[in-house]
């Protein structure tokens, strides 16, 4: 039955939620949550860019030459269903455990699938070949996904790196968009580099890598500095590459919710509050990404680093995170994200294997739902709501307003919006909030939306387009 149908205003909502169907209400007798969303369809904050759904895979899993493959049909389909265009990262913290050979390894690949890096400090180099690179191509050519690619830069010697560059050009041609170059370097002081490692320092070696692959490969383009926090790291990759000259086509960096997985602090309640650094870091790589003229893209991300907390960043309560998360990023001008996963991680959007398939993880829903906005002008929209785990958000696509709402909390909302008739629907919900299994997101036809109210289950997301 769709309870929705018979919601009508508020208190209807509440009556629907004491008779007509408790068991699915987190709190069957909360009260509903009043929202207004008022929307300023003349003011323009950004265009979400078609290829703005992205993911982001451990660089190691090249090592595997099967995996990104024309062949791997099931996580082609995947791919599309996130994105008719998209961008896959290639980088992480095996990538600084790569190295590429023109000689075929004898022998199986080292692992199936492979993802997320964990273990910091303790992995395995792995070899990148031009098979991997020409399979690579063939699945991004099925996918019709573009690819910003990681070389190593902390570990590796670079030579070899430029030879890897040459080889990468030449193989994925235009779906490449941009070669990075070493992952997280600001966080390689006492790691990859000694203690007294800092930006100037990064800056110094970028430049000397950048130019001697654009020495062998002229017609490189570069993105950076795919740093993990430090937003110094930015500004400064911003300043540095202005007075040089050094020719970058994009800004990135890094950014997850939580971590490390296993903390106090990690849980479904953080995951789910405003997260003030959020908006604090992402103005900082904005404004970097403006001075210089380019776009900023979120090139590795995702709930919790350190592999994903279990219960909470393969849970429902995700897929509303991500949700909420991709369109406030959206909103605020960045032109992509990279969620960041691969193998059976928990924080992982798809997981499985060549040999056991690939799922759909709940993050993957929420993913799906923002993949409408794609094309669409970000409406300057303010939200007027007690509980700030109530999100909404406004968007104009040719003929139509689309208005998303993310309900975070466990009482259901009631959102009076500008709309007074939705064409159609899209439902993101799930049994539970901690729930791995049953989410799902499902399309339905218009209605008139009476008084302007939607009503938003607890713990649920909807996108309208009216
Ligand atoms: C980031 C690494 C990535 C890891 C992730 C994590 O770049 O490879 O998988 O942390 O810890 O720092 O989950």
């Amino acid at each position: 039955m769709n309870r929705r149908g018979f919601l009508c205003n508020a208190a209807a909502a509440l009556a629907a939620s004491r008779f007509a169907a408790p068991a699915l209400w987190a709190q069957p007798d909360a009260q509903p949550i009043s929202a207004t969303l008022a929307v300023d369809e003349s003011t323009s904050l950004a265009t979400i860019p078609q290829d703005f759904t992205g993911l982001s895979y451990e660089s190691a899993q090249l090592a595997n030459p099967a995996f990104f493959a024309a062949g791997n049909k099931a996580l082609i389909a995947l791919f599309r269903q996130l994105g008719s265009e998209g961008v896959l990262r290639l980088g992480g913290g095996t990538s600084e455990f790569t190295y590429f050979t023109t000689q075929e390894p004898s022998g199986p690949p080292p692992f199936d699938a492979v993802g997320p890096d964990t273990s910091k400090n303790v992995k395995s180099d792995t070899p990148i070949t031009p098979r991997s690179l020409h399979h690579l191509r063939a699945f991004l050519d099925a996918a019709n996904w573009r690819c910003l690619y990681g070389l190593n830069l902390g570990r590796g010697k670079l030579a070899n790196a430029v030879e890897e560059a040459a080889a990468v050009q030449q193989i994925l041609g235009p779906r490449l968009i941009a070669f990075q170059l070493g992952n997280e370097p600001d966080a390689w002081r006492n790691r990859y580099r000694p203690a007294t490692w800092s930006y100037p320092d990064y800056w110094k070696e970028w430049l000397v890598a950048y130019k001697a692959i654009l020495a062998r490969v002229p017609q490189a383009k570069f993105a950076g500095p795919d740093v993990s926090n430090k937003m110094a790291y930015v500004t400064g990759f911003a300043q540095d590459v202005k007075q040089s000259g050094a020719h970058v086509i994009m800004l990135t960096s890094h950014y997850y919710a939580m971590g490390p997985a296993g903390a106090k602090n990690v849980n479904l309640d953080k995951l789910l509050a405003p997260d003030p650094k959020l908006e604090r870091d992402l103005k900082i790589a904005m404004d970097a990404a403006r001075s210089v003229g380019v776009p900023y893209r979120m090139s590795e991300g995702n709930s919790c680093w350190n592999g994903g907390q279990p219960g909470v960043s393969d849970s429902l309560a995700s897929a509303l995170w991500v949700a909420d998360v991709m369109l406030d990023f959206a909103r605020m001008g960045c032109a992509g994200m990279n969620l960041h996963g691969g193998g059976n991680g928990y924080y992982t959007p798809i997981a499985g294997s060549l040999a056991a398939g690939f799922v759909r993880r709940p993050e993957f829903y929420g993913m799906e739902l923002v993949k409408h906005f794609a094309g669409a002008r970000m409406l300057q929209s303010t939200l007027q709501c007690a509980d700030k785990r109530v999100r909404a958000y406004a968007g104009r696509k040719g003929n139509s307003l689309l208005v998303a709402a993310i309900n975070k909390t466990d009482a259901p909302v009631a959102l009076t919006i500008p709309l007074s008739h939705m064409r159609e629907q899209w439902l993101l919900t799930g049994p539970a909030l901690e729930a791995k299994q049953g989410i799902t997101l499902a399309r339905s036809a218009g209605k008139a939306l009476r008084d302007h109210v939607l009503h938003v289950d607890p713990h649920s997301a909807v996108l309208i387009r009216g």
